[in-house]
């Protein structure tokens, strides 16, 4: 491999990669392109995949793909690295692990599945905790097993915040959306949401619930400072069974919320729920 230098920053870099078009660049500072992606940039534009842009560029409009100068992003963006240099609100989703403390942003991935009105999804796996704000309306976010926080910014969204401790800042609605928190317990895993801004035609669904078997028990003025409110602690298996799902209700008082709230239980291809409607 040659060493080279890069007229336009005079860093020493030295470019690995012959045939590979990936466009990465070994010896950068902290980047490389995972195979086979094909939308790394370097210092120079790449023939062929037609992502490229010459240094100093940034990306034209609408391809989303966005880096910039001299450090080049692991991938396509799909999850930046620490140090890369996105500026937050310029994907789709503004995105803090809050174990490492690397910030980045991601354009997700366009909704396909089957709720009306969702138009981008972002998800993960895994431990770390992370904090997630929706830069574009109509949003399907989904945690992993982390305490995550994770907020919409408008239109009609479905917020899950996995397992964990999770706080989940829905979209105002003063656009006329309304979102769906979803509490999944089928699992067996435990989780504690903390729902805030739950307004009228919001909706919690905990999955899981079985009719006539989970118990539910309400405490007021419940969770952590800040966000206290009516809480409601369901119990999968019974009454005495223990805690699987909790959910606050953000500066709500359970007279409040039972009065606002409307219940109803079903199954959706085997799969049990509790559907909590705020009905204004
Ligand atoms: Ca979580």
């Amino acid at each position: 491999m040659a060493t080279t230098t890069t007229a336009s920053t005079g860093a020493t870099r030295t470019h690995a990669e012959p045939g590979d078009d990936n466009g990465g660049i070994v010896g950068a500072p902290g980047a490389d392109d995972t195979a086979p992606d094909d939308h790394g940039i370097a210092m120079q534009a790449e023939p062929g995949d037609d992502k490229g842009v010459a240094p100093g560029a940034d990306d034209p409009a609408g391809d989303n793909r966005g880096v910039a100068t001299a450090q080049a992003e692991p991938g396509d963006d799909k999850g930046a690295a620490p140090g890369a240099d996105d500026p937050a609100g310029h994907h789709h989703f503004s995105i803090t692990n809050t174990s490492t403390h690397s910030s980045g942003s991601d354009d997700g991935a366009v909704y396909t599945g089957p709720v009306t009105g969702l138009q981008q999804e972002y998800g993960w796996t895994g431990h770390d905790g992370r904090a997630v704000s929706a830069n574009v309306p109509s949003a399907f976010i989904h945690g992993g097993d982390g305490d995550d926080a994770i907020a919409a910014q408008g239109g009609d969204n479905v917020l899950d915040g996995g397992a964990g401790s999770n706080f989940l800042v829905g979209a105002h609605g003063d656009d006329g959306g309304h979102d769906v928190f979803f509490v999944d317990v089928r699992n067996g895993q435990t989780v504690w949401d903390t729902v805030v801004n739950f307004h009228a035609n919001d909706a919690v669904t905990i999955w899981g619930f079985q009719a006539g078997v989970s118990a539910v028990t309400w405490t007021d003025n419940d969770g952590v400072d800040g966000f206290r409110g009516a809480t409601m602690h369901t119990e999968i298996h019974g009454l005495g069974m223990g805690v699987d799902a909790s959910v606050t209700f953000a500066g709500l008082s359970v007279a409040e919320a039972q009065s606002r709230v409307s219940s109803a239980t079903g199954s959706i291809g085997g799969n049990d729920y509790l559907y909590m409607h705020h009905d204004g």
